[in-house]
């Protein structure tokens, strides 16, 4: 019998990270804008994660980030030269659209793609559509070389299938994984399948202040192009009220592992109705819902301490599931309190463990942000087409690198820098051999 796990595939942040205020709805980006970012910080407070979880018995799995900023956007926009010409023309006619092709946004891997694990597609393959992002202009560019990325590491063939993201943009726009929870008995088990949606593609949504970022049949085209049982998928739209407070995607309010729910009781409209569906969709497998008290943790707290942008796991050593949470939580009087309650109470979850990713939560990212879950099995990790996994080797590897080429300091008035661009480009030509992922990058050099 294969032994299947789940592996957290988690997004490196990029040396452009910076706090430039893009992201409508995402409360915290907002209040973050014209920040001083620490790119080094950022980045090494990322593999102190990933460190944390191969710690805990766990396989990591990394995620590179993209070129930025992305010249060939520039380039497809009209501007000529060399890269350098390009980026001082770009930065002094438009600073704005420099900064929205150099966010390192590609670091929140949960919006990379949606998957399928291999025992929920009706081809037994592993699937893989990369999200558009269409409702960021700074995000609407990741989708191709996220495709390349991922089609690097996961071979096409007999294990692996890659689609093209939904086309359609805004009026089709998909956010990836973070609107997409699967239960199952176990990872190996044909699992159910729950998207979460903020709107229809044609409806104006008159409910929502903030954007409803993933739309009804960007959901139904994914399950489709995937092969998903339909007795086995479900769809539910967010609570309105719920991206209205700032939960632009499903993973600020709810998250899974296995037969585990764990989520806010405000975001859905109809938990109960939506529960009795998961358990009916389950069938013999016994689910077990936590749901979180707004008179406990008032939906505002949820938002800004991201108590449900946690990673739920699996541990081979720790009896219970445990919830990787950002160090905001403990921070915040209402869920310190919960938690504790919670691994106290005897229920499914018994451990909490805190982790500092402050550089990336002051863009709205917290660690379940930071990671693209993947369930595969041991065959299917020994048929990867990279050196995307996480060993003690890989990680002192990837300290260095950050130590060598990252800054600790960028502001948005850095981005029309070319020296910052050339730096970054020369650690991403480096990374390309430390991570044997071949070119995956728009930008050449000469
Ligand atoms: O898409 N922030 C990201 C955060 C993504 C979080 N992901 C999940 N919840 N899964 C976003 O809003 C801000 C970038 C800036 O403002 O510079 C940003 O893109």
């Amino acid at each position: 019998m294969a032994n299947w796990q789940e592996v957290n595939f988690d997004g490196l942040v990029g040396a452009t990270h910076n706090y430039a205020g893009l992201s409508y709805g995402n409360v915290a980006s907002a209040k973050h804008k014209g920040m001083v970012a620490n790119p080094r910080e950022g980045a090494l407070q990322g593999l102190d994660k990933m460190q944390h979880l191969r710690d805990l018995g766990m396989t990591q799995g990394i995620l590179p980030p993209h070129d930025r900023p992305h010249i060939s956007t520039l380039r497809n926009l009209g501007f000529t030269g060399t890269d350098a010409e390009i980026l001082v023309n770009a930065y002094r006619a438009n600073p704005a659209l420099v900064a929205n092709l150099s966010s390192s946004s590609t670091m929140w891997t949960a919006n990379a793609a949606t998957v399928t694990p291999a025992p929920d597609a009706a081809d037994g393959r592993t699937h893989f559509t990369p999200a558009n992002l269409a409702a960021m202009y700074h995000r609407s560019i990741e989708a191709p070389t996220t495709g390349r990325i991922l089609a690097a590491m996961f071979p096409e063939g007999g294990r692996f299938a890659h689609h093209a993201p939904i086309p359609g943009g805004v009026h089709m726009g998909d956010e990836g994984a973070a609107n997409h929870n699967r239960f199952c008995a176990d990872y190996g088990e044909v699992g159910v399948s729950l998207f979460v949606y903020g709107r229809g593609a044609f409806e104006k949504a008159d409910d929502l202040t903030y954007p409803g970022r993933q739309t009804l049949e960007s959901c139904h085209s994914i399950f489709a192009q995937h092969g998903v049982n339909p007795h086995k998928m479900l769809l539910v739209r967010q609570n309105p009220a719920a991206i209205n407070a700032g939960a632009f995607h499903n993973d600020v309010v709810s998250v899974c592992n296995k037969n585990v729910f764990f989520y806010h009781e405000e975001a859905f409209e109809d938990p109960a109705f939506l529960c009795e569906q998961i358990q009916k969709a389950m069938g013999d497998v016994e689910m077990q819902f936590v749901k979180v008290p707004a008179a406990k943790v008032p939906m505002a707290d949820a938002v800004s301490s991201y108590l449900f942008n946690s990673q739920l796991i699996s541990t081979p050593g720790r009896d219970g599931m445990t919830l990787i949470l950002p160090t905001e939580v403990e921070e915040t009087a209402s869920t310190k309190a919960y938690v504790d309650e919670l691994v106290a109470s005897g229920g499914p979850i018994s451990n909490a463990d805190y982790m500092d990713v402050r550089q990336s939560m002051r863009n709205g990212g917290g660690p379940a942000c930071l990671r693209l879950r993947v369930a595969l099995s041991d065959d299917d990790i020994a048929a990867m087409g990279s050196n995307s996994i996480i060993t003690d080797d890989l990680l002192g590897s990837l300290r260095t690198w950050v130590k060598k080429h990252y800054r600790d300091r960028v502001m948005p008035e850095d981005l029309g820098d070319v020296s910052l661009m050339e730096e970054n480009f020369t650690a991403l030509d480096e990374l390309t051999q430390i991570l044997k992922i071949g070119s995956v990058y728009d930008f050449q050099r000469a």
